[in-house]
């Protein structure tokens, strides 16, 4: 009998419809099944993995759920890694994480063989499990340590963000309870299952309550619009630049194409938005099209959803609401004190029990990140008519491309590696589509030339496509400011031919 709420839940679920996918449709009774089968192996005859890291490359599937619940059945923390990950960057996760198992599939283990060999993890491959029945499993308390997901920021390598179950469950009880979930929900998922986008606002949410979920290798128009069309749906969650895609594709499909697909979407309970900017533009084009009104939240990967427009009431466009259940929000200057009036802007600040433990093995930066038990967000906001407005973020190196959270430094880092490169800095330029395109200044070494295409051909093995610049400007010299620090502003103004150092 498991003990962790979210699997009780699952038990009690039993035989109704938790997965469409492409192994077929899987109950909650399969899935737990699998989970226990999974937890076995990892147990290996033991009784605890006792917050082990276990690395797993699974794809969207029913296998990523076995693995996901047998560590959790096991005791193991869940690192969940990019199907999309170059080889080092997957090698920095498991070495960072201390992973002591990887878990993969049958097609992928022999890519992850230089992995395993340099940082002794065990290898699990999901077809050659061994079916041995149900072990002895651990109780697992809600302080526990359950999941590790990587995040980029303001340092050049990705951080560890740890989460414990109770953090876990707090986060989807808030979003269960404000966006009204029912068992009887069906929703898509085609989001990267490595981020809190999918993983707790679809998979979590939609297991947790015992709804349907249809999983997607990855985001299509065409395969999505046939489905919406089919009325498969009472919910949708995407990030902007999947609503400007859709938008697209619907102004280019004939009338009587699109007209299926529109009732599809106007029929949904709710649609939401999130993880980047939701231009109110990309808002109210979309209400015209198919009379939906977008539900636009804020979250980050250390908190959760923390913001969200109301599921009863207005949806502000431009606007992300106010703060969810259970979480508390409270805006600070830079000398961290709080701010009460409305219109002046602060940065967000989140505390309760949604906000993660700790960076992995990064103390200071744990320590950092916090001002009197507040988590410090980095986002810039404002209050105005009592909701809150993301003005921006205080870096200037964290970049937001396709809902994908970017680190300049670490494409920077990345850059530098290359024989012709000797200097670059790394911007966000605005995008309609993808909000934010990740574009580099270079200075190349003398006689040396460079084109995006071979740069890219260069990146393949080093940064995930949605890190790779999409712009390549060779300049003689990078803008710095009087103490030699390339200013950022002055590098984003060199794109639109403006070669003034004005910060
Ligand atoms: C891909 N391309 C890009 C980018 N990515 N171009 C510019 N900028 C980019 N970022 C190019 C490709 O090279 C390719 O070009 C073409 O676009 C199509 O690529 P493809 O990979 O097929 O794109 P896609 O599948 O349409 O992907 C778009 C996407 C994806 C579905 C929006 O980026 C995505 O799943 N984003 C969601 C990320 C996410 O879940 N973030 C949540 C983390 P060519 O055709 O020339 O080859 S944030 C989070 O969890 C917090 C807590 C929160 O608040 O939610
Ligand atoms: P990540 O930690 O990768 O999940 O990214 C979190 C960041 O995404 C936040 O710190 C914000 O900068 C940004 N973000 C998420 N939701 C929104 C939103 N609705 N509007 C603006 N920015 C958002």
């Amino acid at each position: 009998m498991p003990v962790l709420p979210l699997l009780a839940r699952a038990e009690a679920h039993g035989t109704a419809t938790a997965l469409r996918c492409s192994a077929g449709t899987l109950c909650y009774d399969d899935l737990l099944a699998g989970a226990r089968l999974v937890a076995a192996a990892l147990l290996d005859g033991g009784t605890d993995l006792a917050e082990a890291r276990v690395a797993f490359l699974v794809p969207p599937r029913e296998q990523y759920v076995h693995t996901q619940w047998g560590i959790w059945l096991a005791g193991g923390v869940a690192v969940p890694l990019s199907g999309a990950a170059t080889a080092k960057e997957l090698a920095y996760a498991v070495s960072d994480s201390q992973a002591a198992i990887l878990v993969t599939t049958r097609d992928r283990a022999e890519s992850v063989q230089p992995i395993v060999a340099a940082t002794h993890a065990r290898l699990l491959v999901l077809e050659d499990l061994p079916h041995h029945g149900v072990t002895a499993l651990p109780e697992i308390s809600p302080d526990r340590r359950g999941m590790m997901l990587y995040t980029s920021g303001t340092t050049s390598t990705p951080k560890g963000v740890v989460t414990t179950h109770g953090c876990i469950q707090s986060q989807i009880e808030s979003l269960v309870h404000a966006w009204q979930w029912q068992a009887d929900d069906r929703i898509p998922l085609f989001l990267p299952l490595h981020h809190i986008h999918g993983i707790i606002n679809v998979l979590g949410c939609g297991l947790w309550t015992g709804a349907a979920i249809e999983m997607f290798p990855r985001f299509d128009v065409p395969t999505i619009f046939e489905r919406v069309a089919a009325d498969a749906y009472t919910l949708f969650m995407a990030v902007p630049t999947i609503y400007v895609k859709m938008i697209e594709a619907l102004h280019a499909m004939p009338p009587e194409q699109a007209t299926p697909v529109v009732s599809g979407f106007a029929k949904m309970r709710l649609m939401v938005s999130g993880s980047a900017a939701l231009p109110a533009r990309v808002h109210e084009e979309w209400t015209a099209l198919t009379s939906q009104k977008l539900l636009e939240r804020y979250g980050m990967t250390e908190i959760g959803m923390a913001i969200s427009n109301p599921y009863d009431g207005e949806r502000r466009p431009g606007a992300v609401g106010q703060p969810l259940p259970g979480v508390e929000v409270c805006l600070r200057n830079e000398a961290h004190q709080p701010i009460d009036a409305e219109n002046v802007a602060g940065e967000i600040h989140v505390r309760g029990p949604t906000v993660f433990r700790e960076y992995w093995n990064r103390p200071e930066a744990t320590r950092d990140a916090f001002v009197d038990g507040w988590f410090r967000t980095g986002d810039i906001a404002v209050v105005e008519d009592g909701s809150y407005r993301i003005m921006g973020r205080s870096s200037v190196d964290i970049i937001k491309s396709g809902g994908y959270k970017l680190s300049a430094l670490e494409i920077e880092a990345s850059l530098l590696d290359h024989p012709a490169i000797t200097q670059c800095a790394v911007v966000g330029l605005p995008d309609d589509t993808w909000g934010e395109t990740v574009a580099a200044a270079v200075v190349l070494a003398e006689g040396e030339s460079l084109d995006l295409e071979s740069l890219h051909a260069w990146c393949r093995d080093r940064l995930s496509p949605y890190k790779m610049p999409r712009t390549l400007l060779a300049v003689e010299d990078l803008p710095r400011n009087a103490m030699g620090k390339v200013t950022k502003p002055a590098v984003s103004r060199l794109f639109a031919g403006d070669s003034s150092n004005v910060e």
